[in-house]
């Protein structure tokens, strides 16, 4: 790729629209904060689901990256879990924490319930006790300000919600956890090159020229947020990129851990990557007796990285 096609971070929100909703999520996040910090709660950024990129401004056609949503998903109720409070980014019609086993490829929400011969409708038993305690953990978790739910659906959206939320918790230091599981685009088309209308087919074979999205972990760990705790996804289909690709990652961004995984077995395995070029790779997997009775890797997952968000804010608080 030539240098040419390279933008600035920085540059790339003069060149871009904001979403129109950029100063609620913006008042919102600020709330968020204040409230979680009032009682002391630790908050993580949980970013999920893929972005999109648009081919038209009147857009019809767009480029989707690959993911359900379902990693952060069930990270965001591990992390509450956890005591935790979550600011999950999400692509919207994505999975969303606890709604996501009301719709899941093999149900929908409308196979949970069933009505009586008056026309009642109620929860059929066999989901009644799960249903019951999602409905409180959810509802709970967001009348005590403890989920908040901003949702993006292009690359623009997300990268302009994600600057502002991150320069917001990055002022809580090494108490903000950063946990950037979103699948976001690598490719783009900047603004002025863009189609104003539906692109037509009468014209002919398309072809695509896209630049390359600035490499955003850079600013996020240098200046938005650079004394919090910062965790990337690295996801590869190649499994002898993997490794090096997220040593490579740590190496020019310099944050403390790349969560890596493979598309194909992604529920199973992961490997994370510590930040001190000395130790291997730690490989969290689940067993078949784990994977028959359903637990999740997300579980595990967090247990994990708990333990190193823990160890990271008592190290900052030694250095001081
Ligand atoms: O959302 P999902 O559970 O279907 O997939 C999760 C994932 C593979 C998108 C995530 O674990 C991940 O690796 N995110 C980063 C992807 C990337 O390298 O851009």
């Amino acid at each position: 790729m030539s240098e040419n096609l390279f933008i600035h971070p920085e540059n790339y929100f003069t060149q871009n629209t904001p979403p129109e909703n950029l100063s609620d999520i913006i008042r919102n996040t600020s709330d968020f904060i204040a409230e979680n910090a009032k009682h002391g709660i630790p908050i993580v950024l949980v970013t999920s689901g893929g972005t999109t990129v648009p081919l038209e401004n009147n857009t019809v056609r767009f480029v989707d990256n690959f993911s359900a949503g379902t990693r952060g998903a069930i990270s965001a109720e591990f992390f509450l879990k956890s005591g935790y409070s979550v600011i999950f980014l999400h692509r919207k019609h994505s999975l969303q924490p606890f709604n996501r086993k009301y719709a899941t490829p093999e149900l929908g929400f409308l196979d949970f319930f069933t009505t009586n011969s008056s026309g009642s409708i109620s929860v059929k038993e066999q989901y009644q006790k799960s249903m019951s305690s999602d409905i409180s953990l959810f509802n709970n978790a967001i009348l005590q300000k403890r989920l908040y739910m901003p949702s993006f659906i292009s690359l623009s959206d997300y990268l302009f919600s994600l600057r502002e939320i991150t320069k917001l918790l990055g002022k809580l230091g090494s108490k903000a956890c950063f946990y950037l599981a979103a699948a976001v685009s690598d490719f783009f088309i900047p603004n002025d090159q863009m189609s104003e209308h539906k692109i037509q087919s009468s014209e002919g074979e398309l072809f695509l020229k896209m630049s390359q999205v600035p490499k955003f972990l850079k600013p996020l760990v240098k200046s938005w947020a650079p004394r919090s705790f910062v965790i990337s996804f690295k996801l590869e289909t190649d499994e002898s990129l993997l490794e090096e690709k997220a040593r490579k990652s740590l190496e020019k961004y310099g944050h403390q851990a790349v969560i890596a995984n493979m598309l194909h077995t992604r529920k199973f395995v992961v490997w994370i990557i510590l930040n001190d070029n000395i130790q291997k790779p730690e490989e969290i997997h689940l067993t078949q007796a784990q994977i028959d009775q359903s637990f999740e890797i997300e579980d595990l997952i967090i247990q994990r990285i708990v333990q190193l968000h823990n160890s990271f804010i008592n190290s900052e608080k030694s250095r001081i």
